[in-house]
């Protein structure tokens, strides 16, 4: 899609298109109640703040690639239709192929509660038949409001049924990961992605103070981030997925990341709405899927 092409999307104060650096397209939201960047490449949300606080809902590292084909490390990326490796081990790249590609815009609109949402899309092509050989259009609708909600909309236009697994692989900006819980995952069964795999169960709140990379299941209610170094909670309402994914590199992964600082691992932590691990999702011919988050940011 081209930059002019954009214009008609445009919201007068409220919504514009900003051309990058680095040859991406970023949609800067600027409503009453909160500001938002959203980058055409890849879908993602890279900044979300409401008006009523200082610190960004979202982590994006200093040292992120902004280049064709590579991911952008933070805000939300889009993890689809496989979440992690390659389910078939084809070789094919972790975490699917839409966080790496342009996405286009669909639609922008006011909403009567002074919140803006935009929908992005993207749909099968040449390159993405080569990866994945089915049909698929896939949006992200985007509201920016008091609340950060995300609905990730997967649309089955194949004549047969889709299994895919998904995540919203969300970054969270916290003021030191050593004073961060996680709650709402106590007494649930995690696999334990840095002890091959063990399935082990959930005691308390999740604290940080190694590598951790988790796949939790059977989480229904919230998740809430309790940050006391940034003095705020983070409140995770999902719908659409029974999986939680909690994840932090910890120094010597964070290191060996090219796009990671050295020290970002104590800024940040994934928190992750998915459809991941055991839980897969069917798609029947012709039929939609929506799994969907909203973030609250609260005081402490
Ligand atoms: O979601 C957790 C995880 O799958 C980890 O196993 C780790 O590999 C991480 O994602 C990688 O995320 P990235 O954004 O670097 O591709």
């Amino acid at each position: 899609m081209d930059f002019d092409q954009l214009e008609k999307y445009e919201i007068e104060n409220e919504l514009q298109f900003v051309e990058i650096e680095h040859g991406f397209t970023y949609i800067e939201i600027n409503n009453a109640r909160a500001h938002a960047t959203i980058s055409t490449y890849s879908g993602q949300v890279l900044s979300y703040r409401p008006k009523t606080q200082n610190d960004d809902l979202l982590f994006v590292s200093e040292k992120a690639y902004y280049e064709d084909g590579k991911a952008i490390k933070g805000g939300i990326p889009v993890c689809w239709p496989w979440f992690g490796a390659d389910p078939d081990d084809l070789g094919r790249p972790a975490h699917g192929f839409v966080r790496n590609r342009q996405w286009e815009v669909i639609s922008s609109e006011s909403l009567a509660d002074g919140s803006t949402r935009v929908v992005l899309g993207i749909a099968d092509s040449d390159g993405t038949r080569e990866i994945w050989p089915h049909p698929f259009r896939l949006g992200i609708e985007i509201t920016v409001g008091d609340s950060l909600k995300i609905a990730l909309v997967t649309h089955n236009t194949a004549a047969e049924n889709i299994t895919i697994s998904q995540a919203l692989h969300t970054y969270f900006y916290v003021g030191d990961i050593g004073k961060v819980e996680v709650s709402g995952l106590d007494g649930l069964e995690y696999l334990d992605k840095v002890d091959n795999l063990a399935e082990k169960t959930q005691s308390g709140p999740v604290v940080i103070d190694s590598e951790v990379d988790r796949i939790y299941t059977g989480v229904s209610g919230e998740l809430v981030i309790d940050d006391a170094s940034l003095g705020r909670r983070i409140r995770i309402a999902s719908s659409g997925c029974s999986t939680a994914v909690v994840w932090n590199p910890w120094k010597e992964v964070a290191a060996s990341m090219g796009d990671l600082e050295d020290d970002d691992y104590r800024k940040m932590i994934c928190v992750e709405s998915a459809n991941a691990g055991p839980e897969t999702v069917e798609i029947p011919a012709g039929s939609d899927y929506r799994l969907e988050a909203e973030y609250t940011i609260e005081s402490r």
